[in-house]
């Protein structure tokens, strides 16, 4: 090989990397998390939940928005059959295996990380609520 077509192969090998770099850096989801898809305006969540945790156990939500999450048991015991958190909702999501729970409310209007977790918080998750 000569030094020409050395130079030249070096050439498209970074022009075909720059192109790679910039598919890749423009191709960002448009949602802010794929876990969560909206539809009428409500914000759905779905998430499976069973003795051992959620999955998955992280979303994030726009702030203000109705939510809907709806939880798939699959196959939780004990302490697992109710999903609590005190800064998202008031009570608690009662599950039952083999069935999906859903809870409606509206995302807090102040950004931040909330938790949520069993009744006695062994497993937990979390929602981050952004604007
Ligand atoms: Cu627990």
């Amino acid at each position: 090989m000569s030094k020409q077509t050395q130079f030249y192969l070096g050439l498209v090998f970074i022009f075909i990397s720059v192109l790679v770099y910039f598919y890749f850096s423009n191709s960002q989801p448009t949602s802010s998390s794929p876990t969560v898809q909206v539809v009428n305006g409500v914000q759905i969540i779905k998430m499976d939940a069973s003795a051992s945790g959620y999955s998955p156990s992280t979303f994030t939500i726009k702030a203000g928005l109705p939510v809907r999450w709806e939880i798939t048991d699959r196959g939780t015991a004990g302490c697992t059959n109710a999903v609590i958190s005190r800064t998202l909702f008031t009570g608690q999501i009662n599950l039952v295996p083999g069935t999906t729970s859903i809870k409606e409310f509206t995302a807090p209007t102040t950004p931040g990380t909330y938790r949520f977790s069993c009744w006695m918080g062994m497993i937990s998750g979390s929602i981050e609520v952004v604007i």
